[in-house]
């Protein structure tokens, strides 16, 4: 088995989200980084602590299982510190007095409650500057935690909506994974998500945009508050982006009936559902899932913190496995949710006993239901293969 140093992993952590953040490049410390920052205005400044695991002795661990992550909001990797930096270096003046004050409304009772307060921490971003920085931090950390392809979701109404251009947001996250690979190690998608509470005629509009600026879009995605949203309302929506060659996805299932999952498939023809955990209400949907082979992306810290089950421990996501679904885990919206991919597989394993078995089952399950090049599955399955898990 493979080890790196558990002091080095968390060193490296440590720098990207506390004290190091706007650091410039050319001091020594900088050439640890696993990346740099680009452009500083030399003016924001973090006040939060270096976390005392930083001072751990060096002992090894297990490097993480290679996996893919296919369902990521980018806007949901804006961690608090980095809401502050951006806040300072734009002038906009929050309404938390502190990281504390902050962290403080991280309790959510169901989906509609967390996705207030992650609309409302994005008028952070305002530049394609800022929408690098959170890409560049979200990659950084996904590297630490095993990603090695990220299908990346960005929501730009909610963007357009506070007069951020549809060229910032997409430039800003497409300039960072343009270069991920060679950066990170990380083979990136970009996946332009349509907020279902919205219009179908909007997302149409943004489509058509996306379209006609050959923003560099590898599919779609559907997500925002599901319930009384259901996939019929995009029906047009889907078919366009079918006719112009895109993947589809969407959520489906997370806080919405199991009907919501089979009109996804029937109606908008998704290749991939994203949650998906109340397909277990009904079994034959069950059934047609397992013999579709059909990608579930589960969220299981995400389901927890949104109330979606009370406890993980009593998460379907064993249940799943057991019935043969192709289920995979995934991170969703980290910065708010406790964890990035690897803490989910952490927590699976220590809270529900997952065996390492079905760990490496489902890391092969997110590379096979990826939309890399069957080049690039082969290239990660076989480094999965050879891991050691
Ligand atoms: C989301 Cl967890 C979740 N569900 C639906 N829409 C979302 N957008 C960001 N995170
Ligand atoms: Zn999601």
């Amino acid at each position: 088995m493979n080890y790196i140093p558990i002091g080095r992993a968390r060193q490296i952590g440590s720098m990207l989200f506390t004290l190091h953040w706007f650091d410039s490049i050319g001091d020594a410390s900088g050439r640890a980084y696993p990346y740099r920052m680009e452009t500083y205005d030399g003016e924001a400044q973090l006040t939060a602590e270096e976390p005392e695991e930083s001072e751990e002795p060096e002992a090894g661990e297990p490097l993480p299982l290679p996996v893919a992550e296919l369902h990521l909001h980018i806007e949901g990797t804006l961690e608090p510190e980095l809401i502050f930096a951006l806040a300072e270096r734009n002038g906009i003046e929050l309404p938390y007095k502190d990281l504390e004050e902050l962290r403080s409304r991280y309790e959510f009772t169901d989906l509609q409650s967390f996705l207030d307060l992650y609309y409302a921490n994005m008028a952070v971003l305002q530049t394609e500057q800022d929408f690098a920085d959170m890409t560049r931090a979200y990659l950084a950390r996904a590297a630490l935690a095993g990603v090695r392809h990220a299908e990346i979701m960005l929501d730009p109404q909610a963007h357009l909506s506070r007069g951020v251009s549809l060229e910032t947001c997409v430039n800003g996250v497409a300039s960072v994974l343009a270069g991920s690979r060679e950066e990170f190690g990380i083979s990136t998608l970009l996946i332009a998500a349509f907020l279902r509470d919205l219009t179908e005629e909007s997302a149409l509009e943004v489509l058509e945009q996306l379209l006609a600026m050959d923003a560099p879009i590898a599919g779609i995605g559907l997500d925002s508050a599901e319930v009384g949203n259901p996939p019929a309302k995009f029906e047009r929506l889907f078919a366009r982006a079918k006719d112009a060659g895109l993947h589809r996805i969407a959520h489906a299932g997370e806080e919405g009936p199991p009907s919501y999952i089979i009109d996804a498939l029937d109606i908008l023809e998704v290749e991939r559902i994203d949650h998906g955990i109340r397909c277990m209400e009904d079994p034959e949907l069950v059934e047609r899932l397992v013999d579709e082979l059909m990608p579930l992306t589960v969220c299981p810290l995400s389901n927890v913190r949104l109330r979606a089950v009370d406890t993980l421990a009593e998460h379907p996501l064993p249940a799943m496995l057991a019935a043969g679904l192709n289920v995979c885990v995934n991170s969703d919206d980290p910065a708010y949710f406790g964890g990035y991919v690897d803490d989910n597989f952490a927590q699976l394993q220590s809270v529900i006993g997952l065996s390492e078995f079905d760990c490496v089952r489902m890391a092969a399950n997110s590379i096979r239901s990826s939309f890399a090049s069957e080049e690039r599955k082969a290239e990660l399955l076989a480094e999965l293969a050879a891991s050691g898990h």
